[in-house]
């Protein structure tokens, strides 16, 4: 499956943390947008679609979520619950958000514009062009 963990250098000392992520070095692409999810209800459940050529990293700054993943082998699922730790999503991975604690603040970098084109929302489609881009 095309997703990666990233582990992002912690620089601290007596005053606290500090981390510190730039385009093309942690982050592997050029930054275009930044947007955050936060103050998410109980029992909400979001995403449900795969980008087909976007890029994107997600980094949990507070509190803690889950992803589900699914490409055309696998389903996984992934806890983020820390600020040094970035989930990359390269396209075509289907993907839903859940379990945010209530303090939870999802930072996520894109490598692109916020482009409708860009989503598949249907997961039948999904699988299926996931399925005929991996025939394996
Ligand atoms: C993704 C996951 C992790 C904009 O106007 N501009 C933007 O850049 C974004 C991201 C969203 N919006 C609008 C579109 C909707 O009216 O904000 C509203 C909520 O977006 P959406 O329902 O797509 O949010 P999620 O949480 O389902 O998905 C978001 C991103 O859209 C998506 O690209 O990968 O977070």
């Amino acid at each position: 499956m095309k997703f990666r963990l990233l582990g992002f250098e912690v620089k601290g000392d007596e005053r606290g943390y500090l981390t510190v992520i730039e385009e093309d070095k942690e982050i592997p692409f050029k930054i275009k947008r930044v947007y955050y999810i936060y103050a998410t209800l109980p029992g909400v459940r979001r995403g449900f679609h795969a980008h087909r050529c976007g890029r994107q990293v997600a980094v949990c700054l507070s509190g803690s979520c889950k992803f589900l993943l699914v490409d055309s082998e696998a389903r996984v699922e992934v806890v983020l619950d820390r600020p040094t730790q970035g989930l990359l999503l390269d396209p075509m991975i289907w993907h839903e958000m859940y379990d945010f604690s209530p303090d939870c603040v999802l930072l996520v970098l894109a490598d692109h514009e916020y482009v409708e084109s860009d989503y598949i929302r249907n997961y039948d489609e999904f699988i299926a062009a996931a399925r005929s881009a991996d025939p394996s």
